[in-house]
């Protein structure tokens, strides 16, 4: 197609959530990744794109800038979930080229009325169905990361109820497990669980929970005795100092174990999930069963469906159009951080940019696809380089509302955005 290489503009959908994901000005091509860990968590790793070429996962949309419509090149067929879609200038052309069928759009009106346009179609075809309101969050992960204790959640009970907050669901993130994988192992960091859970569900509140349904760390028990229910061959990279392995879903006892889990938590109390790092299950190996590994991860998502009933499935680390239907929440870009401008050649280190500038790309996916996700509101002083940037953003952009502070800490400014943010959630419908 032909574009005006001084106006035109190429939007590139990122793999999964964390994955860059923007609409960059015609001209020089975006930064692409180099290191192993990168590239395992964040990337196909089988799909990467070339340095000479635009390229989106699922789904590229050209502005040519000159008085042409936007072109919407999208997947075709939702069930399949993936194809990487190329754009390489030649003059002021751009060839498309993809590895799998794709349906194309042309809309007037700007890339984010294409777009939109555009998903309104998907969703139907993908069958996603009526999006329900999200609850209000708090979420330890932003304050205390992995060293979170029962102590911790309980004071911030107690200080949600002294200060009246809106907060819907408790959310305890990474920190409570004994191992990556070995989920039901509670020995020694949240041993009273079960009785956690009744305390935050006495003060009115839901129980919420973060797990990584897919993943199995090389150092924990289920690797070591049930080596025959990894993905052989599937690297998911490396995070808590270990190496990551798969969980293979399409193994019975795999899959029934899986099961357990999540109806042990359910019986617990918990009904909001967070799943993360669900790239994972997606990634290429050998299974049990031959299936290709996209529909090896819409089976996993569906058993853990099928196991946890109608509680809310938040998506995280997930990569988007495989995810289409599944999810009732999705985290749309990478972590917030303390750090404000990216820094180094890792383009997995998170910052608040990165973090700013795939939200306001995916803000059509809202109300189409899922409810999206910015993630969390930090808003004590000393937590985000530009609390009010962030705030802001989230107002604009969080169809999710979380908020993750040691409440005690905030300052006046600080409580009163929270309180503020978590009181007016907007409807999960697309954005203006
Ligand atoms: C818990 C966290 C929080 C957070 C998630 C996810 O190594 N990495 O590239 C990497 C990326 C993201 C990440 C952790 C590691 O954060 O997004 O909200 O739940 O896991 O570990």
């Amino acid at each position: 197609m032909e574009v005006d290489p001084q106006r035109a503009a190429v939007y590139e959908e990122g793999w999964q959530s964390w994955s860059p994901t923007r609409a960059y000005r015609f001209g020089p091509i975006p930064a692409r990744p180099r290191h192993a860990k990168e590239i395992a968590m964040h990337f196909r790793a089988d799909r990467l794109a070339p340095v000479s070429a635009y390229q989106g996962e699922g789904l590229l949309a050209v502005d040519p800038g000159a008085d042409g419509p936007v072109q919407v090149f999208g997947l075709q067929d939702a069930s399949v979930g993936v194809a990487s879609i190329r754009a390489e200038a030649n003059g002021d052309k751009l060839v498309i080229s993809s590895d799998g069928p794709v349906r194309q759009v042309s809309s007037r009106g700007g890339l984010g009325a294409a777009l939109g346009a555009w998903a309104d179609e998907h969703a139907a075809a993908a069958g996603v169905g009526p999006l329900r309101p999200a609850p209000t969050i708090w979420c330890s992960w932003y304050q205390y990361f992995t060293q979170v204790t029962e102590v911790d959640i309980i004071e911030n009970l107690e200080e949600m109820r002294r200060l009246e907050l809106p907060v819907d669901v408790v959310q305890i993130d990474d920190g409570y497990q004994a191992e990556i994988g070995d989920w039901l192992d509670l020995s020694g960091r949240f041993e009273s669980l079960p009785g956690l859970t009744a305390r935050i569900l006495d003060q009115g509140r839901r129980a919420g929970l973060w797990v990584a349904p897919f993943l199995v760390g090389s150092r924990s028990r289920l690797a070591a005795e049930h080596p025959d229910w990894l993905v052989s061959g599937a690297d998911a990279g490396n995070n808590w100092g270990q190496d990551l392995c798969v969980l293979d879903v399409t193994h019975p006892n795999a899959a029934a174990y899986l099961t357990e889990v999540f109806t042990s938590f359910l019986d617990m109390g918990f009904d909001f999930f967070k799943l993360d790092f669900t790239y994972a299950g997606a990634l290429r190996g050998r299974r049990h069963e031959d299936l290709p590994s996209i529909t090896a991860y819409r089976r996993g998502i569906e058993l853990i469906r099928e196991a946890v009933g109608d509680s809310y499935l938040l998506g995280c680390g997930a990569p988007i159009f495989p995810s289409v239907g599944l999810f009732d929440g999705m985290r749309v870009g990478c972590d917030i951080s303390a750090t404000y401008e990216p820094h180094g050649e890792d383009l997995s280190v998170p910052s608040q940019v990165d973090a700013t500038k795939n939200v306001e790309a995916r803000a059509w996916q809202h109300g189409r696809f899922w409810v999206n996700d910015p993630d969390c509101l930090v808003a004590r002083p000393d937590g985000v380089a530009k609390r009010p940037e962030w705030a802001a953003l989230i107002e604009r952009y969080g169809g999710l509302r979380g908020s993750s502070d040691r409440l005690a800490a905030l300052d006046e400014w600080g409580l009163e955005v929270t309180r503020r943010l978590l009181s007016e959630v907007p409807p999960p419908t697309p954005f203006d």
